[in-house]
């Protein structure tokens, strides 16, 4: 099949908690490839920007604080189908509705604070990875 990029962030609750091994553990296991890796600490404007789509909502400015609240992992990964994969390895939006066996599923428990992030679809992946990776 051909291959499909997505964005992958850990976010900074993953980071805190030191999942990051446990979540490029397991989305290497599914057989996706790393492309890009980089630890930083989003702006308020990259983190707006990223979230563009959930502007206006009650959960934004909370959404957007803690997104920038401390170093994230953002990724680039490559398979077929990514970005089906991984969402599918990340489960639910809300970790206690998501699946025993995904990543939030697993090892989460409160909606603002899910671990990881990854693209919904082909546009927002592209969007995305321009967002964090303009040179890739
Ligand atoms: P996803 O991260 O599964 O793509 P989303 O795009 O709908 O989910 O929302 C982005 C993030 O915003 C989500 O990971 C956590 C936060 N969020 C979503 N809905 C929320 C809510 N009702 N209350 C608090 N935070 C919320
Ligand atoms: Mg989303």
């Amino acid at each position: 099949a051909t291959a499909e990029r997505s964005l992958v962030l850990v976010k900074p609750d993953g980071v805190a908690r030191g999942l990051v091994g446990e979540v490029v553990s397991r989305l290497e296991a599914k057989g996706l490839r790393l492309v890009a890796a980089e630890l930083r600490t989003l702006t308020a404007e990259v983190a707006e920007t990223h979230y563009a789509e959930h502007q206006g909502k009650p959960f934004f400015a909370g959404l957007v604080e803690f997104i920038t609240g401390g170093p994230l992992l953002a990724l680039v990964v490559e398979g077929p189908r990514a970005i089906e994969a991984f969402r599918a390895l990340a489960g639910a939006t809300d970790p206690v509705k998501a699946a025993p066996g995904t990543i939030r599923g697993d090892l989460a428990l409160e909606v603002g604070e899910n671990i990881v992030h990854g693209s919904d679809s082909p546009e927002s992946a592209a969007r995305e990875i321009a967002l964090f990776f303009p040179n890739l």
